[in-house]
Formats: C-alpha cells, structure tokens, sequence
C-alpha cells in the first residue's frame, strides 16, 4: 500500500513538474534597451532572431520599460518600423498550440503575424493581422495564432504608407501536453525516487524471507 502511495505521488510531481514547460509568458522587462534579444528566453523554450530591445516609450498597453522590435529593420528612419523582409521572429522549441503578443501603437501601415509549422521554411497554419488608422495613439491590439503545432512565428508592419512604427510586448504561449518533453533534472528527479523505491522493496522482501 505504501509503495503504491509512493509510486503515485513520483508521477504526480512528475505530471506537475512537466506541466510547467507547457506554458509561457515574456513581458520583455529583464533585458537590456538597444541588445538583441536572441537566445536570452531559451530557457522557456523561446529563441528570437532579428530581435532587439527597445523602450516602451511608458504607451499604453506596454509592462515595465522594455518592449520589443526588429534589429535590422531595412534601414527605415524610424527604428520601430520594419516589414516583412526584415520581421521580428521567435521560434518554439517545444512547439505551441497558442501564441498572442500585444502589438501597441498599430497605425495605418498595420501590423501582422504569421505561424508556421517549421523552424524554417515550413507552411503557413494561421495569422492574425490588425490594421488601425493616422499613427496609431493610444491603440492596443492582441494578435493571436493557434494551430496544433506552431514552431516559429514571424511578426511585421503590413505597409508602409508613413514611418509610423509599431511596439511588440507581452508574448503567451502555450504548448498542446502530447508535445511536452520534461527537463532532465526533472527526469532524474522522477527516476531518483524510483530507485529509492525499489531499494525499499528490496529491503521489506528480505526482511519478510
Ligand atoms: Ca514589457
Ligand atoms: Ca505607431
């Protein structure tokens, strides 16, 4: 009976346990204003490329200091401008079923986001896009894509009918559970209790023989 116990609280601290890698959220605030965001959220299964930090200027809708845009934006004088050719990208370790991000300040050059399910290449499982209008003042719009699996999203302004830019904050995931793969500390946490287990077995048959 008592093993029984055991063995169910080992796999419910595991299920527990795993299930912490099966979500996510970035509110951008622990990074540094002008660096490139790149595998800094690696941890949380979150990779970024042509991505840097920038200030969140305090707009609505925006947390802390920090928000995010692209680090080569195509040249364009405004450094919260970019398009397509020049998109901010975050790719999933893990792989999502959901994403959104908060984009603040969408104006009439739009703003998008496309889902992919490749890290590269790949086919287009869904998008959210917002259009607003002049230069955008106190809007805050949440884009969101979901699709059995996302591993790369790729964010940009959909015109470029002025310089207005765009501010990219706050980005969920969250990953469908048959995708989840536990961390190895936690896999040798799981498999310690099991050898501790079985080392008691071992001792209460021979003290029974
Ligand atoms: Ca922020
Ligand atoms: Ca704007």
């Amino acid at each position: 009976m008592k093993s029984q116990i055991i063995v169910s609280l080992a796999v419910a601290s595991f299920l527990l346990f795993a299930s912490r890698v099966d979500a996510g959220i970035i509110n951008f605030d622990d990074g540094t204003l002008g660096v490139a965001v790149e595998s800094f959220y690696s941890a949380q299964g979150v990779e970024f490329q042509n991505t840097s930090w920038r200030d969140s200027l305090n707009y609505p809708g925006t947390s802390g200091a920090l928000v995010i845009g692209a680090t080569n934006n195509g040249g364009l004088s405004n450094i919260y401008a970019y398009q397509k050719a020049d998109a901010v990208i975050a790719k999933f370790q893990l792989g999502a079923s959901s994403i959104s991000i908060d984009a603040v300040d969408v104006g009439d050059n739009g703003f998008r986001i496309d889902a992919y399910d490749s890290l590269t290449g790949g086919t287009l499982v869904d998008f959210d896009e917002v259009l607003g209008t002049g230069f955008g003042a106190g809007s805050v719009d949440k884009l969101s894509v979901s699709a059995t699996l996302i591993r790369r999203v790729e964010m940009y302004q959909l015109a470029a009918v002025s310089v207005d830019g765009v501010l990219v904050d706050n980005l969920e995931f969250s990953s469908s559970v048959n995708q989840v793969v536990p961390e190895p500390e936690i896999l040798s946490y799981w498999s310690a209790g099991l050898l501790g287990l079985l080392v008691r077995r071992r001792r209460h048959e021979k003290s029974v023989a």
